[in-house]
């Protein structure tokens, strides 16, 4: 009896080859509807799955394979007797290899303004049936769902390497294939924000040299659908492969670099933090300012650009040792430029709005922790003046460029900064006051910090914050306020005549 391949795919690409290559191995090809006809098309003799049912496709397709003839003949044990005999008794023939690939969920929901209608019809149910039995069953099928396996399989066939434990690689992948697919459908239907089940899946993008250290092995994964104004838009147009610590830097500069889309900015960042961040009216100057801000951490800096990078801004990154340049565009001779360094990544992404609604995740030991990323954006109308000094207009703008600065510093987390360039940045101490002694250090020689105003991502604790910056020469201060001693730090505010605002909100990075 020969041997029975049921071939059923949306992508068609490759199938008539391989059904060729079937036959020509004594395999019978049984086949659905748009399978069959192009497998025919193409010259390659198979017979139709409703001839082996007995039964028409039903409900416009919806009702294809789903059937005891197909379902019996996958899910039989063949070394168990009594299987084989029900078979036989059904005049059922076993089934002995799978090849399905999905109605393309993913793909339709990706188009514009596709119908609900439409996705849930792209809901394949017989496809994965097919696939999971078949999966079930590897001790006896082989089941195919990646069409880069189908020269693979035959090759195995041929040397006789397609064994059992071939065969379980492939169930394998048939089940994390399944799911993926599933999770998708899921995310598609679910509603609620923080369902009873995560579902998540990821696509693998690449293996990575390393991980965080070089004995650490690792691999990036993206979202099957990411967000435009992700990373994994971003496509690398010239350098060395991103590394793991590359990855998450570009990522953390991305998310500042979204905060700035009004004028010309330019954000360097270092391990996950902001060391410079110039806003101007050029792109140039916004570099210098970036650059000014702190001469010595930009050095291997990630550098993220929100507006085509011209050849003088490309010169002046030229000059400096980098690891990553990101940006919506280059001009063709600032690309020439950045270009001669061979191993500087050079990225280019597209920088579409970011989506308001999202969440972000982090793994713990056996965990999850999964919540609304912090999407908040104060500008000054939402500040309260709490001192008796008030705020000049000038300071006002400086403190809603500190409050949106701070809160891309990981906690905790204070900056100094003029209305338009990080002065002083002070990054993830365990106490605040080390922090602002930091911020302060780091601003108090810079020519604008006579204008400097100094921001807080949490509450002071105590006074001795406002003390040591009112003492070191900041004129105002933003934090959100909500400390049971917000009256002391008030009181020390008024002592040395400087403004304090709250804004009310609270901007922790952990
Ligand atoms: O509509 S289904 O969920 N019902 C079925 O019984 C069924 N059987 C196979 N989808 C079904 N399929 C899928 O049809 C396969 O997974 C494959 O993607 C597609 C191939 O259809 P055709 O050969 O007509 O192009």
């Amino acid at each position: 009896m020969a041997k029975l391949a049921l071939l059923s795919v949306s992508d068609k690409d490759g199938i008539v080859d391989f059904a060729a290559q079937l036959t020509k191995r004594g395999f019978k090809v049984i086949s659905t509807g748009g399978t069959l006809k192009a497998i025919q098309d193409g010259g390659v003799e198979a017979t139709a799955v409703e001839d082996i049912t007995g039964f028409p496709e039903m409900l416009d397709g919806r009702v294809k394979t789903l059937h005891p003839r197909v379902h019996a003949g996958i899910l039989a044990k063949r070394d168990n007797p009594d299987h084989m005999a029900q078979l036989a008794d059904n005049h059922i023939d076993p089934i002995d290899l799978i090849c399905v690939n999905l109605y393309p969920f993913k793909e339709t929901i990706q188009k514009d303004g596709v119908s609900d209608e439409e996705a849930i019809e792209n809901i394949d149910i017989g496809g994965p049936s097919m696939l999971r039995a078949a999966a079930k069953n590897y001790h006896d099928v082989t089941v195919i769902t990646d069409k880069a396996d189908y020269n693979d399989f035959l090759d195995k066939f041929d040397d006789g390497s397609a064994d059992e434990s071939y065969r379980r690689g492939l169930a394998a992948k048939v089940f994390r294939q399944t799911a993926a697919y599933d999770a998708l459908i899921a995310k598609y239907l679910t509603t609620e924000e923080f369902p009873e089940k995560l579902t998540m899946t990821f696509e693998k993008v690449e293996d990575m040299r390393y991980g965080e250290n070089s004995h650490q092995k690792a691999a990036y994964y993206k979202d099957p659908i990411p967000e435009p104004y992700s990373l994994a838009n971003a496509e690398q147009l010239h350098g060395k492969a991103l590394s793991y610590n590359n990855t998450r830097d570009a990522d953390a500069a991305l998310r500042i670099i979204a905060d700035f889309t009004d004028k010309p900015t330019v954000v360097a960042l270092k391990h996950m933090n902001p060391c410079g961040i110039g806003v101007s009216d050029s792109l140039l100057s916004a570099w210098q300012l970036t650059f000014d801000a702190d001469p010595i951490s930009i050095f291997g800096g990630i550098i993220a650009l929100n507006r085509k990078v011209d050849l003088a801004t490309a010169e002046k990154m030229h000059a400096l040792f980098l690891e990553i340049i990101i940006a919506p565009d280059y001009d063709d001779d600032a690309y020439a430029v950045l270009a001669k360094k061979k191993n500087l990544r050079i990225l280019k992404l597209n920088f579409a709005p970011m989506k308001k609604q999202r969440q972000d995740s982090v793994s713990l030991m056996g965990g999850l922790l999964l919540q609304d990323s912090d999407t908040t954006h104060e500008t000054y109308d939402q500040f309260k003046v709490v001192s008796k000094a008030q705020p000049t207009e000038a300071q006002l703008k400086a403190l809603q460029f500190g409050q949106t600065v701070v809160k891309h510093v990981k906690s905790n987390a204070i900056v100094v900064t003029s209305d338009h360039q990080t002065l002083g940045v002070g990054a993830g101490q365990m106490n605040r006051i080390d922090s602002v002694k930091i911020a302060v250090d780091k601003a108090k020689d810079k020519p604008d910090f006579a204008d400097a105003i100094l921001a807080s991502d949490a509450f002071f604790p105590m006074d001795d914050s406002v003390e040591f910056a009112a003492q070191n020469g900041i004129k105002a201060i933003v934090e959100p306020g909500g400390s049971i001693k917000d009256k002391d730090s008030i009181a020390k505010a008024d002592e040395y005549g400087i403004a304090l605002v709250f804004s009310g909100v609270r901007h922790f990075k952990h």
